[in-house]
């Protein structure tokens, strides 16, 4: 890695920032630390920081850390539009994300997906067929564990399979992966984003830095990504379009790739949208060199992951689904998609600034009855409660008794928020378990 001898200051304290400080503070490399947050809000890990000898600023990021460094690097949740971040760029420091930093240590083919929605699912299955065909996989990245946590055990791992956000891709510089998946763009995180286009811009990146050594697999069917091919080096794959893809599905379950056919009849994963991730997982395992009896055997074995279009059973006569981890309505969109009416949609949270009138077609041919709580709720309101029988509630548990009271047989309960977690609860994993616990109480 070059420039070792550079004063690093990582801003915020969560996962990544945590690991960031470790993985520097081990090579010997100068690194403070700044959050914003008060020290009974931050992992207990800060405190081992700041025992170990590192400076840590809390409570607020000052100028006198400022100063000092020459290289920030940004956690994902924290904006490249926040005055600090701005102050520095116009101080001239450089900015950059976690994966960039850690991709300058690794050497491991790295394949990393992005887009709106399904990077969880895909990046899960890909995970899933390369070990199944006996790879040495790390999975990590917004999934979950930061990418730099691997970055001095990387040769333990034939592949790194690296979800990856808006946020980490904005701030790279040459994070290079082998194969790049862009499954689809829809507007979102409006709220830490200037506007779409730097939303847009910034997943654009994951294709950088590639050449011609490497992959890129493309939705073709989004006219938005499809008018900015001209800027990807890489040998390409394409999906959705209406042009011949190489990578496509037929009505009865079948995805071709190239000359070979996956029956993915069976698939456990509901929904067009799931189909599509089923397939780059394929292109991706294909370039890899899976065998094709492994990849369909693991495909269609694949459980769908908690929070996404789950099923977690029939109380009360309805069938409920919990897809909390939807947070945008073209995730909503999917999901009423992916099921059949008449649907009971509880939906609202924290507004992203999003326009929810994308969601009035679907809920007109779908929906019974919409139930809005939290933070958007007015918002959505104004926004779609002209197309369908609305109620609007004052919490979760609120909004799930009204389902029940107002639901009839052969109604199905969709939990599908369309908005991020942040204004009630910690993440979506703690709103879809709190809803799930409602649910079991009723
Ligand atoms: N903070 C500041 N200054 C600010 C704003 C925030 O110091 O101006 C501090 C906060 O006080 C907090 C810290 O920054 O202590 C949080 O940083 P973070 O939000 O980046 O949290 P991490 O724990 O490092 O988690 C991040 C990703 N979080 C976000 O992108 C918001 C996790 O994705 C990811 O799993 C993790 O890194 C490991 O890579 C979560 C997410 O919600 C799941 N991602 C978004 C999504 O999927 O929609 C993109």
């Amino acid at each position: 890695m070059e420039n070792t001898a550079k004063k690093y200051l990582v801003i915020g304290l969560g996962k990544t920032g945590i690991e960031t400080i470790k993985f520097l503070n081990k090579r010997g490399i100068d690194v403070r630390g700044s959050d914003i947050s008060a020290p009974q809000n931050l992992p207990a890990e800060v405190n081992e920081l700041c025992e170990a000898g590192i400076k840590i600023e809390l409570g607020s990021h000052s100028d006198d850390f400022l100063n000092w460094c020459e290289v920030i690097i940004l956690s994902p949740g924290v904006s490249v539009n926040t005055p600090f971040i701005s102050k520095a760029v116009d101080a001239g420091k450089k900015i950059i994300s976690e994966i960039e930093l850690a991709s300058s240590f690794i050497k491991t083919p790295v394949i990393a997906i992005t887009g709106t929605n399904g990077k969880t699912t895909t990046t899960s299955l890909i995970g899933e067929i390369l070990s199944h065909s006996g790879y040495r996989v790390f999975i990590g990245g917004n999934i979950g564990t930061p990418l730099i946590s691997v970055a001095d055990k990387e040769s333990d791992y034939d592949f790194i399979v690296l979800e990856t956000s808006s946020f980490q891709l904005q701030t790279i510089d040459r994070f290079r992966p082998y194969i790049s998946v862009f499954l689809n763009i829809s507007p979102n995180h409006l709220d830490h984003h200037k506007d779409f286009n730097e939303y847009l811009f910034s997943k654009m990146n994951i294709f950088r830095n590639q050449t011609k050594n490497d992959w890129a697999i493309i939705n073709t069917g989004s006219d938005i990504i499809k008018n900015h091919l001209s800027c990807i080096n890489a040998r390409t794959v394409t999906f959705g379009g209406q042009e011949s893809n190489e990578l496509a599905v037929s009505g009865d379950n079948i995805i071709s790739f190239r000359n070979e056919s996956f029956d993915l009849n069976g698939l456990k994963l509901r929904g067009v949208h799931n189909l599509e991730n089923a397939m780059c997982a394929i292109a991706v395992a294909k370039l890899v060199g899976c065998e094709h009896k492994t990849i369909e055997e693991t495909v269609k074995g694949f459980n769908p992951l908690p929070h996404r279009i789950e099923f977690i059973g029939n109380h009360l006569g309805l069938d409920v689904y919990n897809d909390s981890k939807s947070t945008s309505p073209d995730a909503t969109l999917k999901a009423m998609e992916s099921i059949s009416p008449p649907i009971i949609l509880l939906a609202g949270g924290k507004d992203k600034g999003t326009d929810y009138s994308v969601l009035k077609s679907t809920l007109n041919r779908k929906v019974k009855h919409l139930i809005l709580f939290g933070e958007a709720k007015t918002r959505m309101k104004e926004q779609i409660g002209d197309c369908v029988c609305v109620t609007v509630a004052n919490d979760l548990e609120e909004a799930v008794k009204e389902a029940f009271s107002v639901s009839s047989e052969n109604d199905t309960l969709l939990f599908s928020p369309a908005c991020s977690s942040f204004d009630m609860f910690q993440s979506y994993e703690e709103r879809g378990e709190e809803f799930r616990k409602i649910v079991e109480n009723i």
